[in-house]
């Protein structure tokens, strides 16, 4: 199978290619252990409901017919606004560096998330572009989002996979990913993408014409935590916040024809 190429930090000039080629890097080791140990600890009591995110916390895997009975995949949005020690890591600080090396200075955090598979859950996030739920027609869609893994994740418990260089292709219709859960799917090839194994504290940062999915977790005892921090231009979340679009749960229901949410669809970035 075949594989996206790794690289290390620091993130820099040597990785611009890469990002423009690949629309994805794979960064091992990207933050330190002990930090890892510090930032699943404190984000745990929002995992487990003593921090209430209410509507901002869905079952991102509600997809069957009838309604899941249990929590798929835990998905919790802006996760800044109850847990506001995210932003104050040495993770932020890195990945907004990061951003600005590799697409501009004018990068800013747009949005942040976290996502948790519990043992057992086995449910995969469809193939998606993240553009596809995102306001169409921004007139700059620079953007780069980096998928930390609190837990290691691999092929078993729900790892990211990629179609390398598809952030250059046309970006494909969405549908609906089930009645109730606020995912959107589209197709992709068996053999189109590549899975990224990582260790915990490694992260990938993808390009949001990138397409990607992650596997379902059929482990009986390991969980697949991943926090998410996306950037993109300043001018650029002006533009979306004075449309009413800030990356909360609402502006993502299941209401609606999925075309009518799809960014620039069949046009290249
Ligand atoms: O963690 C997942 O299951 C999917 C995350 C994702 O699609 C993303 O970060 O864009």
């Amino acid at each position: 199978m075949a594989q996206l190429e790794r690289t290390t930090t620091p993130v820099g000039e040597r990785h611009k290619a890469m990002f423009e080629r690949d629309g994805v890097l794979v960064i091992d080791a990207m933050v330190p252990p002990a930090e890892v140990a510090a930032l699943t600890e404190t984000l745990e009591p929002l995992f487990a409901g003593e921090i209430e995110a209410g509507g901002q916390r869905a079952d991102f895997g509600d997809f069957d017919a009838e309604p899941s009975t249990i929590e798929r995949t835990t998905q919790i949005m802006q996760v800044h606004d109850f847990v506001p020690e995210v932003l104050q890591t040495g993770h932020a600080a890195r990945t907004l560096a990061a951003a600005r090396t590799i697409l501009g200075e004018d990068m800013e955090l747009d949005m942040t998330m976290v996502m948790d598979k519990l043992p057992g859950t086995a449910t995969p996030t469809p193939w998606h572009q993240d553009e596809a739920y995102w306001l169409p027609g921004i007139p700059d869609r620079r953007s780069f989002s980096v998928w930390l893994a609190l837990d290691d994740a691999d092929i078993e418990n729900g790892c990211m996979w990629f179609v390398p260089g598809s952030h250059n292709e046309l970006t494909r219709t969405h549908d609906w990913a089930g009645p109730r859960g606020q995912g959107l799917k589209t197709e992709v090839a068996d053999g189109e993408g590549v899975p990224v194994v990582l260790k915990a504290g490694s992260c990938t940062i993808h390009h949001g014409n990138m397409l990607h999915m992650a596997g379902g977790n059929v482990t009986s005892d390991r969980r697949r935590r991943a926090l998410i921090l996306n950037y993109r231009s300043g001018e650029m979340i002006a533009w979306e916040r004075a449309r009413g679009y800030d990356h909360r749960s609402e502006n993502a229901r299941n209401e609606g024809a999925p075309e009518t949410r799809a960014l620039n669809p069949g046009q290249r970035r």
